[in-house]
């Protein structure tokens, strides 16, 4: 028997699992002991990631659309050809940007970081990730407040704080593994501020049911009577930050009365949060999507960051303004995908980058990308507007995912090319394809991980794969092969060729990971970057900022600030309510594809999409349990949902979660301004019952 430890590639904690092997078949899953992410736990998903062995798209070779909409299977090299063939063919016609890419923070970093070098830098087209769904609020917010994408914090933060705030975050559904660390920790109060009673606020000390969208008055208000107060720590605002004088003289307006009447929150609430705050000796405050899904979701979560600085509470162990990441390899993907930066950062415009990438991968500048890929809602709109023509995503399921999802269906219709890479050919964005590539699972191939704590950790292969399959790896090299790319593809023959290579792009950024080696990653325990060459690693447990310093050419973090801007899309006479979505269940993974083959899970998952709604607003309506209501939104689009009841959403909401369809029929084309993620948080809803 053979034992691979490698790394599940579900959410962001990135456990590590012993994979017990047999035959060429996975016969034992057993979380890593003594990992330090998970140290011998794991959540049923990654219990599971046995199952995913067999997985295999039978046969496992690509199938193209004929004309009467029929599938033609072909040989691997005919796909390649194929696909290569019309992605030129239709920039010839149409124009450069005429095609386009959606990759995905699941994937492993050689696999997108290829992709990127592929549509990016040799076809000079656009890529966006999955991770804007996302991360890219946190991105942005990280880059504009800390100079770089880089969250400080360490897991063991959460067993060192004393007070824990979460705000839109949800880590018993979400991030099981993260709230065992919670749990872990017996000296803490935690606090979550989330509108809805969630699983988490359920177990909190104190919860704090703010009205949604409202988060970023609340955090100025406490801000506020923070320096009213005096309760800040004025030698390290002088020491680290930047901008404060300004800031302070801002949230002047945000007094407790008002505070109150836009949260919805008490005012002694409000002062309760600012005592707590206060009291706290290691305060850390943690953001997830109730946050960077907003519609002003950058200054929010940069509200969080400002809390945070101007308290003091940053770079010391259990403090922090921290966002907890969702898949597994978002943080990967911000780093290495080539899409809104250059390999290991630093932007397109930056000639000292461009000259430096140049040199890594031995190619000329003009063999580069030339600036930032246009973001997701504008590939879309670029479909839908004709401008578009060829579509290749891999490893998500935009179909089912992305908000107001009918905008992505009638975009595919306009396709005149559809490449779909997946695991299974029966996800919703699959059934659409014009071309498929089938892919083998993560359990079958190679690669690196990056979490949510930035530690660097590998996936290795637990079973050989069949001599037809072939990774997503293979397949991205195979296109570009037949493109013609030549001696582009130099030096990125397999993923540890693309790993050296990302590697030597990190040298002196700060995810520096040039200490990190391919074999000393293997039965490890991961590695937080940076870690340069040369370095000895004395503690696998490592925040950044503890010195002071951020990435700013001033070394200092800056308060950033906005005024609140008028919600795009407010509730009104005809949408009274809030559409509310997120995670159901901790066994179910966003559009189910992954987990709905996990038998244990498809046996307790309710089957058909469903939406929570508060007892007072049922008894009005005389709707009982599992009766059936009509939800109309106001993008134009309505679905059918049953009903379960509930005190913990209020009054004014609906909560549906994500993994049906439904919900996404519902959600509404609005992004934040500076990340352009969308508002998935928030649709004003009518309804009926049925
Ligand atoms: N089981 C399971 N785990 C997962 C995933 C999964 O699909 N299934 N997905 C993974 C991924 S990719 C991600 S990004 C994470 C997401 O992890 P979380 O962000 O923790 O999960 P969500 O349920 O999307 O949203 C969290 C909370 O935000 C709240 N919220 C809504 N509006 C507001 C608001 O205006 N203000 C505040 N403060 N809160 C608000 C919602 O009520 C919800 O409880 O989960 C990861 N883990
Ligand atoms: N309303 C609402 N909508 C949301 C959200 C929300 O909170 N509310 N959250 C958003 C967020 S945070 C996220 S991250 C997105 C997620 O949205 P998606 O990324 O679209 O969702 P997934 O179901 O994770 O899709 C991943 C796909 O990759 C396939 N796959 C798995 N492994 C492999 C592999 O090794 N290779 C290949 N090629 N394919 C593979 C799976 O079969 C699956 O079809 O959803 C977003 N949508
Ligand atoms: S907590 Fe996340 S990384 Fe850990 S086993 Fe569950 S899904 Fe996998
Ligand atoms: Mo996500």
């Amino acid at each position: 028997m053979k034992i691979v430890q490698s790394t599940c590639n579900y959410c962001a904690i990135d456990c590590n699992l012993d994979f017990h092997i047999e035959d060429n078949k996975i016969v034992r899953v057993i979380p890593t002991k003594g990992y330090p992410v998970n140290d011998g736990f794991a959540c049923i998903k990654g219990l599971s990631l046995d199952k995913q062995q067999t997985t295999v798209t039978r046969p496992p070779i690509p199938k193209i659309k004929k004309d009467d909409g029929s599938y033609e299977y072909v040989s691997w090299d005919e796909g390649f050809q194929y696909v290569a063939d019309k992605l030129l063919e239709i920039q010839e016609k149409y124009g450069r940007e005429s095609i386009a890419g959606i990759s995905t923070g699941q994937l492993t970093m050689e696999e997108f970081a290829l992709f990127g070098h592929v549509m990016r830098n040799y076809l000079k087209t656009n890529v966006d990730g999955n991770t804007r769904l996302c991360m890219a609020t946190a991105a942005v917010a990280h880059n504009q407040s800390f100079g770089f994408d880089a969250p400080g914090f360490t897991l063991n933060d959460l067993e060192l704080s004393d007070t824990i705030i979460l705000i839109g975050s949800n880590p018993v559904v979400a991030h099981p593994i993260l709230w065992e660390r919670i749990l872990k920790n017996k000296n803490k109060k935690l606090i979550v501020i989330d509108p809805r009673r969630s699983e988490t606020a359920q177990h909190a000390d104190h919860w704090y049911g703010l009205k949604s969208d409202t988060d970023l008055t609340l955090l100025y208000t406490v801000a506020n009577l923070l320096i009213q107060n005096d309760y800040i720590d004025k030698e390290y605002i002088q020491a680290s930050t930047e901008g404060y004088e300004d800031f302070k003289e801002f949230v002047k307006d945000y007094d407790l009365e008002n505070g109150a009447k836009v949260t919805g929150l008490k005012q002694e609430e409000i002062l309760e949060l600012v005592q707590l705050i206060h009291k706290g000796e290691r305060v850390s405050l943690w953001w997830t999507m109730g946050i960077n899904q907003g519609y002003e979701a950058v200054r929010s979560a940069q509200a969080i960051i400002n809390i945070a600085l101007m308290t003091g509470n940053m770079g010391r162990e259990g403090t922090g303004a921290n966002s907890i990441t969702g898949q597994c390899n978002a943080m990967g993907s911000r780093a290495y995908s080539n899409t809104t930066g250059f390999f290991g950062g630093g932007a397109f415009n930056d000639q000292n980058r461009r000259d430096r990438i140049a040199e890594v991968l031995k190619v000329r500048d003009s063999d580069l990308a030339e600036k930032p890929t246009a973001t997701y809602n504008q590939i879309i709109e670029g479909i839908n507007a004709g401008e578009i023509k060829g579509l290749w995503i891999l490893c998500t399921n935009p179909r089912h995912s992305w908000t107001n999802n009918e905008t992505f269906a009638k975009a595919v219709e306009k396709l005149e090319l559809f490449v779909v890479q997946d695991i299974y050919d029966d996800t919703e964005s699959a059934e659409l394809a014009t071309v498929f590539f089938p892919a083998v699972s993560g359990i079958k191939k190679e690669g690196t991980y990056i979490n949510l704590e930035r530690r660097v950790s590998p996936m290795r292969p637990c079973v050989q794969k069949g001599e037809d399959e072939r990774n997503d790896y293979e397949i991205i090299h195979g296109v570009g092969a037949a493109l013609g790319m030549g001696s582009l593809l130099d030096g990125w023959e397999t993923p540890r060729d693309c790993f050296e290579l990302m590697k030597e792009c990190s040298r002196g950024m700060p995810c520096d990971i040039t200490g990190v080696t391919w074999e000393g990653l293997e039965n490890s325990n991961g590695i937080q970057w940076p870690f340069r060459e040369g370095e000895v690693l004395e503690d696998d447990q490592r925040r950044l900022y503890e010195d002071g310093k951020f990435y700013h050419p001033s070394g200092k973090a800056k308060f950033i600030f906005e005024a609140p801007m008028e919600n795009p899309l407010p509730t009104t006479e005809k949408y009274p309510y809030i559409f509310n979505t997120g995670r159901g269940t901790v066994g179910q993974w966003h559009t189910q594809s992954r987990t709905k083959e996990v038998e244990f899970i498809e046996d307790v998952r309710i089957r058909d999409a469903y939406l929570y709604m508060n007892t007072e607003v049922a008894e009005e309506y005389e709707i009982k349990e599992n009766d059936h209501i009509r939800v109309y939104s106001s993008n134009g689009e309505d679905a059918v949902f049953f009903v379960k009841v509930t005190d913990n959403v209020s009054k004014d909401q609906l909560y549906a979660p994500i993994h049906y369809i439904e919900c996404n029929k519902l959600t509404p084309s609005v992004y934040d301004p500076y990340s352009k993620e969308p508002a998935y948080k928030s649709a004003p809803v009518y309804f009926e019952k049925i």
